[in-house]
């Protein structure tokens, strides 16, 4: 069998590739390898299939033709192609969006009959008075009501502005004026986007990468972020909180539901129903000793952040998952769902149910997920895993052994209080820090797993990097979940690989060097952490001055190529690994690793090399500090930079107030850690 070591850095999944191997099962590695050579001409994005006189092949030694049927070149090929892929990451994101805001409104309208509730009220009249709103004297449900309404407008409007556009700093926004690249509406974005890339539409590259643009900031600044904003208002606003991560989290003598997708939507109700006393009897009699939901992929990120919930993986684990055996039941909505599920499930007595009207996988057991009626389905969907339960075989359950600690739950609007307490709650000590060169800068890594590259490999390399050079990193995704599994999400992580200045600032204020802000939709968060800083002064007037940098070290999804596109459209240096489709055209590349610095202020590094990418961050890091005169570095390879002497680490470190203690709970202890009192 192929060396599991060169296909995952997780031991938990190394493990289960063994386990794979001897069930005869096939996973997205072995499939990967079966196609190989992967096709050349689509690697380098030079096959053109948006009409049907072709498909054009595009021969990249300049020997053979060098148009399509039609006169498109390689450049336009190349273009159409990109476009096309974020377009539909665009699409894919503000979906998302657009369904919890119809579940927002189904809850505002018909209250608790709809089965869903505001649990965050002071968010929900925050927004509001954002939202133009009105909400003195008004019942919540009114209030709800209307901004629900204006939210869902914002998908199908023609104008703009964007609400949530107005979030970002007003040079940012000058930018995307004088380009104009400000989109107008969420839908019509994507819509034009796809229509300039018809055959024989937009035939300029160039303008075509600034539709994308366009497109990509409507999600980045609009789907995405009112699907954050709605999942907070329904849900609750997240607060630091503790769990664990990996296969590990799964329990032997429970009922194991894995929920996997993107939309809390649906895992915050089974997580009700599994809370439920007759849904926990049920186990019981059953001869469990409970019930455990543990989460996959983006959705997991979700429960995580407002449950506690366990993860049991990132994206290349969710089949892994399966050949455990002791998974009864795997419920999934949309994205980022193999289609092979059930193929590994049928390797034990594991169930995959599809709820989404969207998303149907053949061999899956559909049970329709409608909100009016979310509470009873989610009940079914338990009790169907409690039936399953009873047929697995104890004797072929694998479960590896490997779990860690983490702590997650940070967002733009509780950063403030972790870092200055509640009497000075703001960003003013990240800035200090950052101004004082005890903090390099702040980068936010994000993304995929991907078969090409050994699953989590990447992004831990990426990340010890750039802590180790005092740099504060953020994260979402499958990126933070990899991160949580190397244990790097623990406060201890800081005495383990930050460098000194970083040490200081964690030791201080008691958060982890890693901060894990949550799913893809939530990089809207991350967005906003930036214009925080903006706003609080000090360190640049837009993000394209702040030292602050993006990377997507193991980039899979279009989403991601949208979220990549949406950071440089923002003012981002945003590494991406590995290089897309863009390397058949040098006209595509120029702008988007060069030329369209000078525009929006960001550009991309496409690299396939993480030490690449790695230095590409640390020096924009640099040349952005240089350019705001900020004081050079503290500690240079662990050396006082003032030449006081080697910097020891602080073994005695304890992680102070609320965190302190975030050992390994029992999995029932799930409480909230409030920010510290000052
Ligand atoms: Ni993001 Fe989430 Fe993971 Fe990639 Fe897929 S789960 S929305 S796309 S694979 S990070």
């Amino acid at each position: 069998m192929p060396n599991p070591q060169s296909r995952s850095a997780d031991p938990a999944a190394r493990e289960m590739l063994i386990r794979a191997a001897e069930l005869g099962a096939k996973t997205v590695w072995d499939r990967h390898d079966d196609l190989k050579p992967l096709c050349g001409f689509g690697e380098l994005g030079l096959c053109c299939d948006v009409c049907y006189m072709g498909p054009c092949r595009i021969d990249p030694f300049g020997e053979r033709a060098q148009v399509g049927a039609c006169g498109a070149d390689a450049h336009l090929i190349v273009a159409r192609n990109l476009a096309r892929a974020v377009a539909c990451g665009a699409a894919a994101h503000s979906d998302h969006g657009r369904e919890v805001v119809e579940v927002f409104r189904g809850a505002a309208e018909g209250g608790s009959a709809s089965g869903y509730a505001i649990s965050n009220p002071e968010k929900l009249l925050a927004l509001a008075a954002e939202w133009g709103v009105p909400s003195a004297n008004r019942a919540e449900r009114q209030v709800a009501a209307d901004l629900a309404a204006r939210m869902a407008a914002q998908f199908g409007l023609q104008d703009g502005p964007l609400v949530p556009l107005l979030r970002a700093p007003a040079e940012q926004r000058r930018r995307w004026q004088k380009m104009g690249i400000a989109p107008r509406g969420i839908d019509r974005e994507i819509v034009e986007l796809l229509h300039r890339t018809h055959h024989g539409v937009e035939s300029l590259p160039v303008a075509l990468l600034r539709a994308a643009m366009r497109a990509a900031l409507a999600d980045g600044w609009g789907g995405s972020m009112i699907a954050t904003d709605v999942q907070d208002v329904l849900f609750g606003g997240p607060m630091a909180i503790r769990s664990r991560a990996n296969l590990g989290v799964l329990e032997e003598k429970q009922v194991n539901i894995l929920v996997h997708g993107h939309e809390p939507v649906l895992s915050e109700m089974l997580v009700a129903a599994s809370r439920e006393s007759d849904m926990l009897a049920l186990a019981r009699q059953a001869g469990a000793e409970g019930i455990n939901i543990a989460g996959i992929c983006c959705t997991a990120n979700e429960i995580l952040m407002r449950q506690g919930m366990p993860i049991a993986g990132n994206y290349l684990h969710q089949e892994l998952a399966l050949l455990t055996g002791a998974v009864d039941l795997m419920v999934v909505d949309v994205q980022c769902v193999m289609p092979s599920l059930p193929q590994v499930a049928a390797c034990h007595h594991t169930k995959v149910v599809t709820t989404s009207s969207k998303a149907h996988v053949p061999g899956a057991e559909h049970i329709g997920f409608e909100a009016h009626d979310a509470k009873r389905t989610a009940r079914e969907i338990v009790a169907r895993a409690v039936e399953a339960f009873g047929r697995r075989d104890p004797a072929r359950v694998h479960i590896p052994r490997h779990r860690m600690d983490l702590v997650a739950g940070f967002t733009n609007e509780n950063l403030p209080h972790y870092l200055g307490g509640r009497f000075r709650a703001g960003y003013r000590p990240l800035i200090d820090a950052i101004a004082s060169g005890r903090i390099r800068g702040v980068v936010a890594v994000v993304g995929c797993n991907t078969a090409r590259i050994c699953q989590d490999s990447h992004h831990l390399a990426l990340v010890r990097r750039l802590l180790a050079q005092d740099v504060l990193v953020v994260q979402t995704g499958c990126s933070a979940i990899a991160c949580a599994k190397a244990g790097l999400l623990r406060p201890e992580a800081a005495i383990e690989f930050a460098g000194p200045g970083l040490q200081e600032v964690c030791a201080a204020v008691g958060v982890p060097p890693v901060l894990h802000l949550g799913s893809c939709v939530d990089n809207s968060r991350i967005l906003l952490v930036c214009s925080a800083l903006v706003a609080e002064g000090g360190i640049g007037s837009d993000l394209s001055e702040l030292p602050i940098a993006a990377a997507a070290p193991e980039a899979m999804s279009e989403k991601a190529i949208t979220i990549g596109l949406y950071a440089v459209a923002s003012g981002v240096f945003t590494a991406f690994t590995p290089v897309p489709r863009v390397a058949g055209s040098r006209v595509v590349r120029q702008y988007l690793e060069h030329d369209v610095e000078r525009e929006t202020g960001g550009r991309f590094l496409f690299t396939n090399d993480i030490e690449e990418a790695a230095q590409g961050i640390l020096a924009h890091l640099d040349s952005k500090r240089k350019a705001l005169n900020l004081a050079p570095m503290m500690y240079q390879n662990g050396v006082r930079s003032n030449g006081s002497g080697a910097f020891r680490a602080v073994s005695t470190y304890v992680p102070p107030a609320g965190l302190a203690s975030l050992g390994c709970g029992k999995a029932q202890e799930r409480s909230q850690l409030r920010p510290p009192e000052e």
